[in-house]
């Protein structure tokens, strides 16, 4: 199964089948169908799922309580090359067994960094170079590379909003040579997480110029990028706290607005990220839509938060509902530009057996699969748009068209009000879409 590598990590697991709703085998989907066609295109292409090197290569379980609980088979070499093939055949066998086509990395996800930026340049290379074999000999591909700008203690106070240049024009370095790997990988995009890039302290903090230097930076990245023939997009994914108090990137709103302050909307799209929607007190479908909005709609990190604390807890998607709503907000959008569903979620701490990482993306891959169909019905056979065209159509004739097409000044409305007397009341009939939707879940 696994390609190059010669050692099989997931013993006795092969590839993942679609059996359909009726079936009790656990390592089946249910309803995540690849070839099937869903509004036009088959539902691997709505979604381009992929694997997040880091929270399932990388993330053995430790939090601020205790250490990592997890053994992976892959952690076995102390020699960074060796442990970064090993790292890389366990994932490559993860993604062909799930049937997933793409994943996404994080520089040093890859290879552990080393003690100079030369050496960890070379480790990167060594890496790329086997990844791509791995590539060619299986068809998947990279959806989006980054760089991890944010663990380092040197990015302490920040990377490209970081008060010390030379710690930005290390961070610069670093995205030089994520850009280059994504670039020869064939990467598709490239993701820009603010990580510490933020304040925590206003008193300490010349906020405007650190705006500034993340606007340069972004542009500096972007020219450097398309410089070497990177066709593909970049993509802010917005998050509001945690690490810093505040984040420059808070939400997609405020994302936008950097993108277009710092005159990068032709080049730039947003990933959004369902946990760090909910964090900043948005729902899922509310960042999707502000995105699409915006033309900028770009990627999903898909996984959920905790209900009760809403901390960021990376939880696998399973929440049939919260995907429907945002599947709508998607088929209507006419889908990602360029970007994918990216699996930014881990299991528990003490979800401990290799089998719970293939149980947890079966069941996000299923949930997405279920809201894409949810929506489609709700679309295809339901009094949902109707409804909604009813409720706006005063702006589809009359003086309301007239309004739409500007052709109204604010006299005219005063008129229009004269003449027509207090508005009529109109229901806004949440509780009927409510139930409109669940008919179909
Ligand atoms: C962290 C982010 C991160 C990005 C990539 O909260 O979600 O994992 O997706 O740097
Ligand atoms: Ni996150
Ligand atoms: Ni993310």
């Amino acid at each position: 199964m696994a390609v190059l590598g010669n050692k099989e990590y997931f013993k006795g697991i092969g590839e993942i089948p679609y059996e359909g709703k009726e079936s009790d085998n656990p390592l089946a989907f249910k309803h995540y169908n690849p070839e099937q066609v869903v509004a036009g295109k088959p539902m691997k292409e709505h979604f381009k799922f992929a694997m997040a090197y880091w929270h399932t290569l990388c993330g053995t379980g430790g939090d601020p309580f205790g250490p990592g609980t997890k053994q992976f088979p892959w952690n076995a070499s102390s020699e960074p090359i060796a442990a970064a093939k090993e790292k890389a055949d366990a994932a490559f066998e993860f993604i062909t067994k799930m049937g997933f086509e793409y994943y996404c990395f994080h520089d040093f996800d890859l290879v552990d960094e080393a003690d100079s930026l030369a050496e960890s340049e070379k480790r990167i290379q060594t890496m790329v170079d086997y990844l791509k074999q791995k590539q060619e000999a299986s068809g998947v591909k990279l959806l989006w590379g980054t760089a991890n700008c944010f663990s380092n203690p040197r990015y302490m106070n920040g990377a490209a909003s970081n008060p010390d240049f030379n710690v930005v024009a290390h961070a610069g370095a670093q995205i030089k040579i994520a850009l280059d790997a994504t670039i020869e990988l064939g990467g598709q995009n490239y993701v820009f997480w603010g990580g510490r890039e933020g304040y925590m302290s206003l008193l300490n903090t010349q906020m405007k110029l650190e705006q500034d230097n993340i606007g340069r930076f972004l542009n500096m990245a972007k020219d450097y990028a398309r410089g070497q023939g990177f066709k593909g997009n970049f993509f802010i994914e917005p998050k509001p706290m945690e690490p810093m108090k505040h984040q420059y990137d808070f939400d997609a709103a405020t994302s936008i607005n950097t993108i277009r302050e710092y005159g990068l909307q032709d080049d730039f799209k947003l990933n959004i990220e369902v946990n760090h929607a909910t964090l900043a007190q948005h729902t899922f479908q509310h960042e999707l839509q502000v995105a699409a909005n915006a033309g900028m709609l770009g990627s999903i990190d898909a996984n959920r938060g905790d209900y009760q604390n809403g901390w960021d807890t990376d939880q696998f998607p399973n929440n049939v509902t919260e995907i429907a709503e945002a599947m709508l907000v998607l088929l209507k959008s006419d889908g990602l530009e360029g970007g994918g569903v990216n699996f930014d979620a881990k299991t528990r701490r003490n979800s401990t057996d290799l089998e719970d990482i293939f149980l947890a993306h079966i069941g996000g891959a299923d949930t997405f699969a279920r809201g894409l169909l949810v929506a489609d019905a709700v679309l295809q056979k339901s009094s949902y748009e109707d409804l909604l065209d009813k409720r706006y159509a005063s702006f589809a004739s009359g003086a309301g068209q007239n309004f739409v097409d500007g052709k109204l000044t604010l006299l005219d409305l005063y008129q229009h009000a004269q003449s027509n007397g207090e508005a009529k009341q109109i229901s806004g009939k949440q509780e009927l879409y409510e139930n409109l939707l669940n008919q179909y879940v």
